[in-house]
């Protein structure tokens, strides 16, 4: 049984330990080190059709202890985005994912609950990074009155503070699972070397997610990310990846909303992943094949240029 929710409910996270063993570990970083050869500062991640196509890194999402605490967090029937993405060496800094999606008053309603799930496959060190810093708490609004905006306002405050004083490395290991409340502040930790180099001693976080190259091959950062909800707060955060996926460059080597809103439930999904959610009860999040076309075109668009340019 999972033991996290209290836990969750008051700090906007909650780790599952050992949710892989050293050896699955081992295999997972041995796999990514091969899927990813070719990855650099121009595509950091595999995007979520590079994660569809390969069963080990996909179930991950249908494992019992992750669906358990995910049913007991956002409820039995939670829906998932196949936003998948395992990330290479990204370093960004401190952000509140549910910001993009504006001064919303669902944001602030007490039921609202969505998630972002993250599988980390190294320690998080003061020497390398590798997992998040958070800002326990900071995912609550401290005061909810009338004036929408103000309360925004003020948590935005909260937050700045609590970046600044309150927010520390969550203590991750190799093979642990955090889920976390998307209106918390995290960043990644980053690296003691580039902390040392800020104003007056004080650290520098790089505004941008970067790509760091020069992690040694062994502490290499991957973390497998995907979102997930209560079925209530679906359809605010695909309207949200419709609009993000018009700012995306097409002409880049990344894409990801583009991408994601591209695979139609569940003709798109190889068979045992559609096997998997069916049986568990979670609905995938998706477009109607005929709303999904417009991505389709779009990622084969930017999967040729790729193609191109590394022939
Ligand atoms: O793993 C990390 O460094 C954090 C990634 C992150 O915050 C994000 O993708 O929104």
């Amino acid at each position: 049984m999972f033991k996290g929710i209290n836990r969750f409910s008051w700090t906007g996270f909650t780790i599952l330990r050992s949710f892989l063993s050293p050896v699955e570990v081992k295999e997972y970083r041995q796999l990514f080190d091969e899927m990813t050869k070719h990855l650099s500062s121009k595509k950091r991640m595999l995007d979520p059709s590079e994660v569809l196509a390969c069963q080990k890194i996909y179930s991950l999402s249908f494992r019992p202890a992750l669906v358990q605490a995910l049913k007991q967090i956002l409820g039995t029937n939670y829906a998932m985005f196949s936003d998948f993405q395992v990330q290479k060496n990204k370093y960004g800094g401190w952000h509140v994912d549910s910001n993009s999606e504006g001064n919303q008053a669902y944001l602030q309603n007490s039921k609202y609950r969505f998630i972002k799930v993250g599988v980390y496959f190294q320690d998080n060190t003061d020497e390398y990074g590798g997992g998040i810093d958070v800002v326990p708490g900071g995912h609550k609004f401290p005061l909810i009155t009338q004036d929408v905006k103000r309360n925004f306002k003020i948590k935005q405050r909260y937050n700045e503070y609590g970046q600044k004083w309150i927010g520390k490395p969550a203590k991750l290991h190799a093979g642990d699972l955090l889920i976390f409340d998307s209106r918390l502040p995290h960043k990644a930790t980053w690296p003691r070397l580039m902390r040392s180099n800020g104003k007056d001693g004080q650290p520098q976080w790089a505004p941008e997610n970067v790509y760091l190259s020069q992690i040694p091959s062994e502490h290499t950062k991957y973390v497998f990310y995907f979102d997930a909800c209560h079925p209530d707060f679906v359809e605010t955060f695909l309207q949200n990846s419709i609009q993000r996926s018009e700012q995306e460059n097409l002409n880049g080597q990344e894409l990801f909303f583009n991408d994601y809103l591209g695979s139609v439930f569940p003709e798109d999904y190889p068979e045992d992943f559609v096997k998997q959610a069916q049986e568990q009860g979670i609905q995938v999040v998706s477009l109607s094949q005929a709303k999904a076309q417009k991505y389709k075109e779009r990622r084969r668009f930017v999967h040729d240029n790729r193609t191109k340019q590394a022939s």
